[in-house]
Order: C-alpha cells, then structure tokens, then sequence
C-alpha cells in the first residue's frame, strides 16, 4: 500500500532537528539564520515546540512575580530613544535623587507581602560612582536580608564594583542588550554594544547571575530580533532571566510614533527565547498595561515564566495586581512562592 501521508516542508524537518539537539542539551552556537528560521516557523509548529521545551524545563502553569522600584529617577546623560528618564528627551519626568536604604527595604517589605520573590532596583545611572555603588551594596545586603532575592540594574559596572556587588550577595545583575548590534545604533548613541558587553563579562566573572534581554517594538525587523537573541543565546551561560520588554511609547521619546508591532512578532519572539534558551526564566517584562489579556496567554503559553507585579514599573505603568489576579486566576496560573529555578536535566 501507497503511503499518502505528505512529507513535512523541508524546512520543518530542518528546524526539528535543530530543536531536538537544543533540549535538552544546550546549544551556545546559533546563527542569525538559524534563528530567523525558527521565527519563521508557521505560528502553530513554533508555539509547540516553545510549549514541548518549557514544559521539559519548567511547571507551566507558575510564573515568578518580581517587583520594581526606580530608586534613583532621571536625569540619565544617556541618550536611550526609548527611555523616559533619559535627560536628552524632554518627556515632563521629575528627577528623584537616589533613595534612602531604610525607604527602599520597606517598599521591599511591601512587595515581598505582596507576594513578589524578587525585588529588582533600577537607577537612572550610565555608571554608578563608587560612593553610589557603596550605597546601593548596603542596601541590597539589606533588601536580601528580608528573604528576597536581588536584582539591580545601574549601568556600566567596572569589575571591581561588580565584585563588591557580589559580595554583598546580590543575585542578578540586570543589564539589557537591548537589540541586535546592527540596529544599536539607531536606538543609543552614547555607549556601544562593546560597552554592554563589557560590564555583563564584568558579572560573569564576579560570579553575579544575570538578568538580561532587550525591548522588541521599537521599529527594528524581524531579522533584527533574531540578531538579538543570537547576542543572548550564544552567552556561555546563557542568562539566567532574560526579560523581553514591549516597548512603552511614552510622549517625548523619538520612539513615541514609532508603528506598533504585531502581537504576534512578540508571542513568536518569546516563543524563540524559550526554544534556544531553554533553562531561561523569561520575563514578559515592559508592555503588559497595553496587552489584551489574550497577547497576554499566548506569551505564557510560548514560555515566558516571570512578571513585574504591581501597578508601577520604574515611571510606567504596569499591569496591576488586580488585572493580574484576575488573568492568573482565569488561566489557571498560580505566582510562585519559591524562586523560580529549572529542573535539572
Ligand atoms: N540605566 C540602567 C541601564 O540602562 O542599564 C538601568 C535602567 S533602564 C530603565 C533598564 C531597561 O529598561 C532598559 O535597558 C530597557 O530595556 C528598559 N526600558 C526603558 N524604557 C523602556 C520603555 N519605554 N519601554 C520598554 N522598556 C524600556
Ligand atoms: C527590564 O528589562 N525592564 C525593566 C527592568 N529591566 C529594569 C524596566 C522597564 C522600564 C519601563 C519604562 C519605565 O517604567 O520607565
Ligand atoms: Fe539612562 Fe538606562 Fe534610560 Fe538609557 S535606559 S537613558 S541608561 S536610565
């Protein structure tokens, strides 16, 4: 008997295989069209194969919950076109200096009772000084102190103040790459891709986990997100949160006309990051107030595993607890208690 049953595009066969090889051993050698070729994927085949890895990795329906808090706002000499907080663009942010310990270890007393585990501190800062990094390491001995685990993002470190941040017992140092190396530059002109790198080898070598990842929607191609997540994917090891943010139009910023991006470019992008990182715990970070419940489920169900909790990212808004409760609830979603860690193997 004739076999009727049609043969798999070519190019099914070939993503399969590069799967099959990616979990569950890890890979740290993709290429830009390796990638590009799992973006491409019909919509269908790339959500289960995101779906097939998460679930060899992770419990799918627990999703970490971490909090924010700018505890240094503005006034940033850095020229970001996405960031709201840069002093280049005139977006009405009023600074703030940076904050008290004793301040910031109540708010991460609050978000700890509110259920986050991870209390993440971001400063408006190209590098910190040393007298600044002296503060921030006192209150992140506190802020860990409480139980929760730390995250910090503050700008370029030296190799010295990524050490002291160690010390301390910092957790993760987070550090966006942002986009690919060929779009960087329309986005940031006042440090390069080198730079990024530097301060996160900087991390590594202070022995510091790493939260990092980058913002899709700011105009970049397809074959840009690719690029981006190839930077991210061939880290020897990969980071250990990679947070992918949508980017937030806020009026004043040259990006705030930019064209949407198609919901779905977001989903097949997470869906990718869980594929070639598989171990990852990958945030729907930046974004969520303007997403339908729906964008929403689907970023979950392509392997995004973390949120920012509370109504308030570092100036946007966020989500908020109460949407979040009721989405969770709907999907059947619980918010981790524990740190969000990979099964071994
Ligand atoms: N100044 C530090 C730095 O840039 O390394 C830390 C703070 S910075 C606000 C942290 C990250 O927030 C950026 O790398 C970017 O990915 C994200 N971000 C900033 N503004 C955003 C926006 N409007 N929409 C989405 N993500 C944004
Ligand atoms: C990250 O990748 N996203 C967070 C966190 N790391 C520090 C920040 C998002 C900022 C969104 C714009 C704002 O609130 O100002
Ligand atoms: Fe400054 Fe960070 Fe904003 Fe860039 S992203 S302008 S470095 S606060």
């Amino acid at each position: 008997m004739t076999d009727t049953t049609p043969e798999p595009p070519a190019g099914r066969a070939i993503i399969r295989r590069m799967v099959v090889t990616a979990t569950p051993q890890v890979r740290h050698d993709w290429s830009v069209e390796e990638v590009e070729a799992v973006l491409a994927q019909p919509f269908a085949d790339l959500l289960h194969l995101a779906q097939t890895t998460h679930r060899a990795h992770f419990e799918p329906t627990v999703i970490e919950g971490a909090i924010l808090s700018s505890i240094k706002t503005g006034a940033c000499p850095e020229d970001c076109a996405y960031c709201p907080q840069s002093a280049v663009h005139l977006t009405g942010l009023t600074p703030e200096p940076l904050l008290d310990t004793a301040v910031i270890v109540e708010q991460a007393r609050a978000a700890k009772a509110n259920g986050a585990t991870r209390f993440c501190m971001g400063a408006a800062w190209r590098a910190p000084n040393d007298r600044q990094l002296e503060s921030v390491a006192e209150t992140v001995d506190a802020v860990g102190a409480l139980g929760m685990e730390t995250c910090v993002t503050l700008g370029m470190l030296t190799g010295p103040q990524a050490e002291r941040l160690a010390e301390v017992g910092l957790d993760f140092y987070n550090h966006n790459l942002d986009t690919s190396p060929e779009f960087y530059g329309e986005i940031i002109t006042t440090r390069t891709y080198a730079d990024r790198l530097e301060t996160l080898e900087h991390c590594r070598d202070a022995g510091l986990r790493l939260c990092t990842g980058g913002i899709v929607g700011m105009g970049e191609s397809r074959r840009d997100r690719a690029g981006l997540l190839v930077e991210l994917a061939t880290l020897e090891p990969h980071p250990e949160s990679v947070p992918i943010n949508l980017l937030i139009k806020v009026p004043g910023t040259p990006l705030a006309e930019v064209d949407d991006l198609d919901g779905l470019e977001l989903v097949r992008t997470i869906a990718a990051a869980r594929v070639l990182m598989p171990t990852t715990v990958v945030r729907l970070s930046a974004g969520r107030a303007a997403m339908s419940d729906e964008l929403q489920a689907l970023c979950f169900q392509a392997g995004a595993n973390s949120i920012f909790l509370g109504d308030k990212l570092l100036t946007a808004d966020n989500a908020g607890d109460d949407a979040d409760g009721e989405l969770l609830g709907r999907l059947g979603m619980t918010v981790a208690t524990e740190p969000v860690r990979p099964r071994l193997g």
